[in-house]
């Protein structure tokens, strides 16, 4: 924690820092909410081994938030993720080898843990709003920050190679996964084959669109503001749409031990929808419209294939809080597509519906 303080103490805060504590649930870096006289802020120590290039996600950031200021006009007031500099200038401070970065933290605000129907919509409100608002932005000017981040036929590739090495000696026992997943991997890069073709746009996405990247207002839940810039890139609408449905529109959670318990929810699935395309209102075009279910079933194959992969090379990725907490990750994630294969016809209904 005095490590914590002194990097704290670096950046341009209002007021005398009063408390720092623990927040957050994230799996990539650890963060603090720090409470001052002024205001309460958001203390982040980037994970440097995900983001070796911070500076370059930073620009990316600026970017953005200056695109989406642009956008809205005289409505940007707290609807904007807003950097805290050091007070020596800058934005990140390098201290004993660790990498701080600070946010504003958004006052009579909070993300939200759960989904209900009324947060799902505005989840997708807030990510389809998102998605217009960077129409104005080349998704070229952006830096690449993890290249290939939704290649889904790379990720296909480093999971077999993952299966292949064997490394922490767990293939075996994740043998019904595996071959599940292979049976699955002709769809796999329809996507990323639309964007190559130009059948599909590459647009800028924000590419972790859970509803605890949205900040809802506490008086009247509403979206204010979508949080967590660092994998905002080039990308295609289809996997935002599917991630908000993989991550909040499962009846458990992510690391859902039981199996049984893992379902979609109809009536999450379709506040979300409803959401976004209204939020998107006439960005996207036909066929990504059409093509949405696809995107929620590749994402969350992707996924598991993400989980698994690094459950063989012995948890070297995700902060993971007990051995195995990567299969059941997989596992859960396995669970979850194999109900959206099943409720694929209620998805397309769901998308093609007139708002
Ligand atoms: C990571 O920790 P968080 O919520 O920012 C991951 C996402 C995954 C997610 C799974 C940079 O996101 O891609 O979907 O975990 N972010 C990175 O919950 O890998
Ligand atoms: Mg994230």
């Amino acid at each position: 924690m005095e490590k914590l303080r002194l990097a704290a103490e670096a950046f341009a805060t209002q007021g005398e820092p009063l408390q720092l504590s623990p927040c957050g649930q994230g799996h990539i870096h650890d963060t603090y909410r720090l409470r001052c006289t002024g205001g309460s802020y958001a203390l982040q120590r980037v994970n440097t081994a995900v983001f070796p290039q911070p500076a370059l996600v930073m620009e990316n950031i600026v970017r953005i938030t200056e695109q989406q200021k642009r956008a809205l006009g005289d409505r940007a007031e707290r609807r904007v993720l807003e950097t805290v500099p050091l007070k020596a200038g800058g934005l990140l401070l390098w201290q004993d080898g660790a990498c701080y970065r600070m946010f504003r933290f958004l006052e009579n605000a909070y993300a939200p843990e759960r989904s209900t129907p009324a947060v799902a919509e505005e989840t997708g409100l807030a990510f389809g709003r998102f998605l217009r608002q960077m129409e104005g932005l080349d998704p070229r000017q952006l830096h690449e920050i993890l290249p290939g981040f939704h290649d889904t036929p790379l990720r296909l590739r480093t999971f077999q190679k993952a299966v292949e090495e064997d490394l922490a000696g767990r293939a075996e026992e994740a043998r019904p996964l595996i071959e599940y997943i292979l049976d699955r991997r002709e769809a796999m890069g329809c996507i990323v084959e639309g964007l190559r073709s130009g059948r599909l746009p590459l647009r800028v996405t924000h590419n972790d669109t859970k509803p605890n990247n949205v900040m809802l207002d506490e008086k009247t839940n509403q979206a204010l503001c979508v949080i967590d810039l660092d994998t905002v890139m080039p990308g295609s609408a289809l996997y935002d749409y599917g991630d908000m449905l993989r991550y909040g529109a499962s009846t458990a959670e992510e690391d859902e031990p039981d199996e049984a318990r893992v379902d979609l929810d109809m009536e999450l699935a379709s506040a979300f929808t409803r959401g976004y395309l209204r939020g998107a209102d006439a960005v996207l075009t036909p066929l990504e419209r059409r093509l949405l279910p696809l995107g929620a079933l590749t994402i969350t194959l992707e996924q598991a294939m993400r989980f698994l992969t690094d459950h063989l090379n012995g948890d070297v990725y995700y902060k993971t809080a007990y051995p195995g907490h990567n299969l059941v990750r997989a596992r859960a994630q396995i669970a979850l597509h194999r109900a959206m294969e099943t409720k694929r016809g209620q998805l397309e209904a769901l998308v093609g519906l007139p708002l």
